[in-house]
């Protein structure tokens, strides 16, 4: 596992995942492209000790080159926001179905490990308050153009293991949160708004439930795959940490000194996923993941300490991220 490559490295979780996989393998290349959601500010604690490249995971013979020089692939490169996908899914099947078929590609001619970063919205919505989970056996619903795009790259990987051989395993994750996540999700959108004087916007009834897993537990996870993940497998990650949109925006309001109704309703997303939640027990059990972050409103606080302390970090990307909205709300699509 000398030399590794990580695309979308310069994103929310990779750039996370290269900040805390640094010291452990020998060379560590990323290759983003510098989307609006890339940025090398994140990469800049490692900057001196990795090779950054600029670059289209679509472009595949630059992906033939880099992949040809590697011995381990993490794949986190993505379009990976269900709201922008409503509006414009192109980006989403160019990046991640052409994009994962380039990786591949070039994975079948070089023999190189593959580890594959996938999100529990392939597996569609569950009921609320059923106590039903996903598992790795759950067949796949995707419900956003997004999820169907990530829902694709999966099955590519499948197919190319299957049918050429190629080594290669995937994770699937729920919703992630913790420092460097762009200003359009969920909580730093949120806390971003409270901390500029916007009332943070709820879809709908604000009823629906996502499972909040830290960046941190999720790239532990995603390292032991890499070190002891049974080839071919698929693995499910999700902190247990189930809470509606409602109970999180009035848990940020609240943390934040502000009433916890200080928010707006406004018209549902468009294909609304109900409720997201995992069942990890093979990832618990075969490779003994424990997740650090067993309490989401202590993660949260730490997580707005972060956005508190990083303002010149998100300020511009918050004003744009907010007139996108504005001009092209997913609400109205
Ligand atoms: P992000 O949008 O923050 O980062 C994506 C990165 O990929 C950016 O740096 C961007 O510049 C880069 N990128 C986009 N298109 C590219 C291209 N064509 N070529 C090269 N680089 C490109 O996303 P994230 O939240 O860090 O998600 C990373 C991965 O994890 C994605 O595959 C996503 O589907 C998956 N995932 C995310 C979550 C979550 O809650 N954020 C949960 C489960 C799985
Ligand atoms: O302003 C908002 N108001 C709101 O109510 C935003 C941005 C979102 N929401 C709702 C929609 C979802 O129910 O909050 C929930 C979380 O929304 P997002 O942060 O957009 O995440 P989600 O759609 O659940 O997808 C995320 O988790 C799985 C990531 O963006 C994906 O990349 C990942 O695969």
């Amino acid at each position: 596992m000398d030399r590794v490559l990580v695309t979308g490295g310069a994103g929310f979780i990779g750039a996370n995942f290269v900040q805390s996989a640094v010291s452990t393998y020998g060379r560590i290349t990323v290759l983003d492209a510098l989307t609006y959601a890339g940025d090398v500010r994140n990469l800049a604690p490692v900057a001196d000790d990795i090779e950054f490249v600029e670059g289209d995971i679509a472009d595949a013979s630059l992906v033939d080159r880099l992949v040809g020089q590697t011995d381990v692939i993490v794949h986190f490169a993505a379009e990976s926001h269900v709201d922008n996908s409503l509006g414009d899914p192109a980006p989403f099947i160019r990046t991640n179905v052409v994009g994962t078929f380039n990786l591949l590609e070039a994975v079948r001619r070089y023999d190189v490990r593959l580890h594959h970063i996938s999100t529990d919205e392939v597996f569609g919505a569950l009921p609320l308050d059923t106590g039903t989970r996903f598992t790795e056996e759950t067949r796949y619903d995707p419900s956003s153009p997004y999820s169907a795009s990530k829902a694709s790259s999966d099955h590519l990987v499948r197919a190319w293991t299957r049918s050429y051989g190629i080594a290669a395993t995937i994770s699937n994750c729920a919703n992630n949160y913790g420092p460097y996540q762009h200003v359009e999700k969920l909580i730093p959108r949120h806390i971003t708004s409270v901390l500029t004087g916007r009332r943070p916007k709820v879809y709908g009834a604000g009823a629906n439930v996502r499972e909040w897993t830290h960046v941190d537990d999720h790239n532990t996870a995603v390292q032991l795959i890499l070190q002891s993940g049974r080839l071919g497998d698929t693995y499910l990650i999700g902190s247990g940490q189930e809470r509606s949109n409602k109970q999180v925006t009035e848990t940020i309001l609240r943390l934040l000194g502000q009433p916890a109704d200080a928010y707006d309703l406004v018209p549902d997303r468009p294909g609304h996923d109900l409720r997201y939640a995992t069942d990890s027990t093979k990832l618990r059990t075969e490779l003994a993941w424990t997740p650090q972050y067993n309490d989401f409103e202590s993660g949260l606080a730490d997580t707005i300490t972060w956005y508190r302390d990083h303002e010149p970090w998100w300020q511009a990307a918050k004003a744009t991220t907010e007139a996108r909205y504005a001009a092209n709300p997913p609400t109205a699509v």
